[in-house]
């Protein structure tokens, strides 16, 4: 151990590592048990400390999240509600407070939202979306271009900044960020071929009717009917036979790889999409064929996100940082991996509601310690700052859960609330918003429908059947009425503020009510 990383064991208060992929599904972390993969890293953490089984967002997509996250509060109050507005950086965000209360501060990766970070001493982020291959980062305000692969490159951008750049006498926040697994799920060349061997058997409800549920029965994302063989499923034949509405521009992203990834590249692709042209798959094997290949892709793209945590862990041990550091791992939202037969997120139903939670801190958390209470991304600033001693602004709406990790509150929150705005737009998700309890669920879909769902989640964990309207339930549907009001006005929500978001929208869209 150096000297300079022992005297920064003596600070008191502690460093914070907070890792956040980008759409990965709880589903696919080993320690949540789902059996489709292996994460033994990202488990680490659930192992030396603890694991959240109702983590939740507030608003299931990528640029709000983030923006709750950082200033823990919901969409319609850091004014962030959907993937294409503006984020106002100019508003206080926990980085900053610990900025100004004396730690030294880093956002690496995926941020997805415009403009100068705010509140970072050093920032080296990837511009919107990012890409896999040959990713471009803004270094402070500054372009650049990276050979390689994106998780990767994050990864030692994060390791080069803990050991080279930052201020050793201080203790520090990392924002460690990654975009993989999103869309379109490009592996690294060392694995692709894990998983060949296996064959995933899809969720119950992966041929889901959709019976009852208008708004879930107008979308755009299913595995079946809307995935692009050439853009999502990597079929991009040199004969140029298979022609898609997105070829194009997954031609754009293999270009990206330099000589050697794309000779990689193609042997292993070329074999499965010579396979699959000889198999003239229709319907149902079509259907399978496509979510098989589906989670071979996503799954593979999450490998080198786990092995970049492993990363950071060894780094953390390795200079003796491990016992004062806090690391969380978490994802932007949930996802689906075939769950009603869809991709993708946005809805409140619990795949894509619900979110990754894990997290460590040895000199608090019980190792092995569980945590089934609901919390949500609104709850990591004032978390952070809880955990930092600093002030937690009245301003701020989510709550600390550092005692509640400790296992020291009799009394927790017992609903929480959700928001969705990005409609007419990809995926065709409808706006709502809804209240969860513990055992039950209330979604109100509104804009171009008005339609009500109520889900009991002890008998219908899966949300298929809605009995809002089956009159054994009719107590339940109005308490439930009852804590949705509850909840829009704890938090200062209402159907003008929504009313507001449309109209901004549309402008936006050149779209007509
Ligand atoms: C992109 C994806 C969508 C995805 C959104 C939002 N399409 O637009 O599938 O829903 O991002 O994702 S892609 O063709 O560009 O891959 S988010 O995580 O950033 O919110
Ligand atoms: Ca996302």
């Amino acid at each position: 151990m150096s000297c300079k990383t022992v005297k920064e064991e003596k600070t008191q208060r502690p460093n914070i590592v907070f890792i956040m992929s980008d759409d990965h599904a709880y589903q696919a972390i080993s320690a949540y048990g789902h059996g489709l993969n292996d994460t033994p890293n990202i488990d680490r953490i659930a192992k030396e400390g603890a694991i959240f089984n109702k983590g939740f967002v507030t608003n299931s997509i990528c640029a709000p999240s983030r923006a709750v996250m950082l200033t823990g509060k919901h969409s319609h109050v850091n004014g962030k509600v959907d993937n294409i507005n503006a984020f106002n950086w100019d508003q206080e965000n926990f980085a900053k407070t610990l900025q100004k209360s004396g730690y030294e501060t880093a956002l690496i990766g995926k941020i997805h939202l415009k403009g100068l970070p705010q509140g970072f001493d050093y920032s080296n982020v990837l511009p919107g979306q990012g890409q896999y291959y040959s990713p471009d980062f803004i270094e402070n305000g500054v372009k650049k271009n990276y050979p390689g692969y994106v998780t990767n490159v994050t990864t030692n951008i994060a390791l080069d900044w803990l050991e080279n750049k930052r201020e050793m006498d201080k203790p520090f926040l990392l924002l460690y960020h990654q975009k993989a697994p999103h869309r379109t799920w490009m592996p690294e060349e060392k694995y692709f071929s894990l998983f060949d061997d296996k064959t995933f058997d899809p969720p119950a409800n992966f041929f889901d009717d959709y019976e009852g549920r208008p708004a879930a029965a107008a979308h755009e994302m299913g595995i079946f009917k809307d995935m692009d063989l050439v853009y999502d499923l990597k079929m991009l034949d040199k004969e140029g036979k298979i022609q898609t509405k997105y070829r194009n521009s997954f031609q754009g992203r293999y270009n990206r790889m330099d000589e050697k990834q794309k000779e990689a590249w193609d042997a292993y692709y070329d074999p499965v999409i010579a396979d699959f042209k000889s198999r003239n798959l229709e319907g149902r094997e079509l259907a399978l064929w496509k979510y098989n290949r589906y989670m071979q892709d996503y799954l593979r793209t999450i490998q080198s996100v786990d092995d970049g945590v492993g990363e950071v862990l060894d780094y953390l041990k390795e200079n003796g940082l491990e016992e004062n550091t806090i690391v969380v791992y978490t994802s932007d939202q949930g996802f689906y991996l075939g769950e009603h037969g869809w991709f993708d997120k946005r809805f409140m139903y619990e795949e894509s509601f619900r979110t990754p939670l894990l997290m460590k801190y040895p000199k608090e958390i019980e190792p092995g310690t569980v945590v089934d209470e609901m919390v949500q991304n609104l709850d990591f600033a004032p978390t952070f700052l809880d955990y930092a001693g600093a002030e937690i602004s009245e301003e701020i709406q989510g709550e600390s859960f550092r005692q509640l990790v400790n296992g020291k509150v009799s009394e927790w929150r017992d609903a929480i609330y959700y928001t969705y705005y990005e409609f007419p737009a990809e995926h065709h998700v409808k706006r709502h918003y809804g209240v969860r309890t513990d055992r039950y669920k209330l979604i109100h879909f509104y804009y171009d429908i008005d339609h009500w769902e109520l889900y009991d989640l002890e008998k219908d964990p899966s949300e298929m059947t809605n009995v809002y309207n089956d009159v054994s339930y009719s107590d339940v549907q109005k308490v439930m009425h009852e804590r949705l009001k509850e909840m829009r006005t704890k938090y200062g929500d209402s159907d003008e503020l929504d009313e507001m978001h449309l109209e901004k929208f549309l402008k936006s869209k050149n779209l007509k009510k």
